[in-house]
């Protein structure tokens, strides 16, 4: 270990640490804009480029980027006296010089890590006129680029290169011209991004962000010739109070459905209903495919993939052709649910189609690109109309003027609100797998599962595998979440390392609960660990926690749907995918 002194305390950490991190181990706040550690998914980005976390190291005549300066035996540092402020608010002044003056119009207004720290410094004035860039936005159907913002901090480079894997986006040029571009700075949605949203969930700035549906939403809640159904995702419950002062482990399902009724919605369903509704297919689908290999049929494609999350799906198409037929061909329970509402809810209503308007609360950025997909519309009419993310959803009951933490509790309504255990835990990593083991259990041994929780599937470890005991039949399972692991599980059903019978992926850090959309937690997976055991937990307050025991998906089989994976279920519920 090592001994050394910041800010006249002492403090004696490992060797090879930053006096960045000693400093926080004391309580010692020193500002940065491009450092991020992401400790559970064990990366780090630290260009040193921002050099706001500049501290003087006494017998150094240089001030010293604190992230990049290891400490050593007998240092002693200050990191907030009169020199090293003066210095920090010039780098800051600096930065400014070539930063738009939109800060009232920003995304990110109020929640901009350059802001609050310029506002720490005490910036009230700009000394260097400065060079500023002109481009123009990038927008896609999920994300937005606006690379006038962009103070090249490079954490989104690091997100979508070291964690996701995917390379669509890295640093080009140097000095002023340096930016982060797309391959041949195309735009974003030409290249190979997933819309997994992971660069906007750690951008600190308002460069990257998601595309806004809340204009054209507030459009159709104003118009009264429409009947306007939200339907509200697993993940977003369990996130949305934060945004209003609660804890990020409380799960506000009654008070988010009253705020949706306030804010005008006709209907509001849950996108747990479809969950399970997924589940019926999936297992269904999964069993069919285990029995063909039990036959020895050549075209038994084992492993199935879920195919629930629309990043996973779009880094399938593009990256692995091959394991096209290996995805699940049921549809996500956001695009089930569009279906549903729009095929037997509108008959229910006596009313068109077109006079339904679908409006998905989801985590998720991919999402909004998912409703697009080609195989989601009828004559041109989509399942889901707009997805509208959490931190939207957030500002939707802002306008709305509603009193979120004093607001009643109140139930979903009937019959596409009612939802199982099951269908809660689909937001965090391996809920999924665990959704389909307890009811594919049942179906295939004709017993109860001899438990509900299955331990073996929770957790935060990268990729999770483990086998589970059908009444003497071994099913191999194996779970991941962050498409570099993703990747990982991929190559290795590829090279035969792996023998899974099923593989579950969820394309952010978490699963859904970690979604590009969701309220920011600045690299902090904390947060996202007490969202994943807030759901839990509403699982097991639930009365019913087997996808196959909701009476309601039970009703939907008897009048309407069939049998699972039958010829409605079929048109319907299934999709299929492109390469
Ligand atoms: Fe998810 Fe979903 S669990 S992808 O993470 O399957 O977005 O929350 O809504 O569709 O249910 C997201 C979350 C969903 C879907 C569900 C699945
Ligand atoms: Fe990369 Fe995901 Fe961002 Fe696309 S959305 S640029 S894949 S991190």
């Amino acid at each position: 270990t090592i001994k050394l002194t910041i800010d006249n305390k002492e403090v004696i950490v490992p060797e090879g640490t930053t006096i960045l991190v000693a400093s926080k181990s004391v309580g010692i706040k020193i500002p940065t804009l491009c450092f991020m550690k992401l400790d559970e998914l064990h990366y780090e980005n630290s260009p040193g480029s921002c050099r706001i976390c500049v501290v003087e190291i006494a017998g150094n005549k240089k001030l010293m980027p604190s992230c990049k300066t290891l400490c050593a035996e007998g240092m002693v540092v200050r990191t907030h006296n009169p020199r090293v402020l003066n210095a920090r608010r010039t780098i800051m002044e600096l930065i400014l010089s070539n930063h738009p003056f939109e800060c009232l119009t920003c995304r990110k207004n109020g929640q901009c890590e350059l802001q609050n720290v310029a506002s720490e410094l005490g910036i009230r004035e700009i000394r260097y006129p400065g060079e500023k860039s002109t481009f123009s936005p990038d927008v896609s159907p999920a994300i937005v680029r606006d690379l006038d913002k962009c103070i090249m901090c490079r954490r989104c480079e690091t997100m979508c290169n070291s964690v996701q894997s995917v390379g669509a986006i890295s640093a080009i040029n140097r000095g002023f011209n340096s930016i982060i571009s797309t391959g041949f700075g195309e735009d974003i949605e030409l290249g190979n991004c997933t819309y997994c949203g992971q660069c906007v969930a750690i951008c600190p700035v308002g460069a990257l962000g998601g595309k806004s549906s809340v204009d054209q939403v507030l459009d159709v809640l104003a118009d009264s010739s429409k009947v306007v159904v939200a339907q509200t995702a697993p993940a977003v419950r369990t996130a949305l109070g934060k945004a209003f002062g609660m804890e990020s482990d409380q799960v506000v399902t009654g008070k988010m459905v009253s705020a949706l009724r306030a804010i005008g919605f006709n209907y509001v369903f849950d996108t747990d209903f479809a969950a399970d509704l997924t589940i019926m297919e999936e297992g269904t689908e999964l069993l069919g495919r285990l029995t063909h290999l039990i036959e020895g049929k050549a075209d038994a494609r084992i492993p199935l993939m879920t195919s629930c999350c629309p990043g996973w799906v779009n880094f399938v198409e593009q990256n692995y052709p091959e394991l096209i037929d290996n995805l699940s061909t049921a549809k996500s329970p956001q695009q089930m649910m569009g279906a549903v509402i729009k095929n037997y809810f509108a008959k229910k209503l006596n009313r068109p189609r077109k006079d339904i308007v679908v409006v998905s609360l989801m985590p998720c950025l991919a999402k909004k690109y998912e409703c697009m997909r080609e195989d989601m519309s009828v004559e041109g009419d989509p399942d889901v109309n707009y997805v509208l993310y959490t931190r939207e959803l957030v500002r939707l009951i802002r306008f709305a003027n509603v009193d979120f933490q004093s607001l009643p509790e109140s139930d979903f309504d009937s019959p596409l609100g009612e939802s199982t255990g099951a269908g809660t835990i689909f937001g965090a990593t391996g809920g999924v797998m665990e959704a389909v083991v307890r009811t594919a259990y049942s179906i295939y041994t004709g017993k109860p599962a001899p438990k509900i929780d299955f331990q073996e599937l929770r957790g935060f470890e990268g990729i999770k595998k483990a086998t589970i005991d059908f009444d003497g039949v071994q099913i191999k399972l194996g779970i991941a979440h962050g498409l570099g692991n993703a990747r990982k599980l991929a190559e290795s059903i590829l090279n035969g390392t792996s023998d899974f019978h099923a593989v579950e992926v969820m394309a952010c850090p978490g699963g859904c609960i970690g979604g590009g959309g969701q309220p920011f937690h600045h690299g902090d997976m904390s947060v996202i660990k007490k969202r994943a055991a807030a759901l839990y937990d509403a699982d097991r307050q639930k009365s019913l926690r087997k996808s196959h025991e909701n009476p309601s998906v039970q009703k939907l089989y008897a009048d309407f749907l069939g049998t699972p994976c039958g010829p409605v279920s079929h048109r319907l519920l299934h999709t299929h995918y492109t390469n």
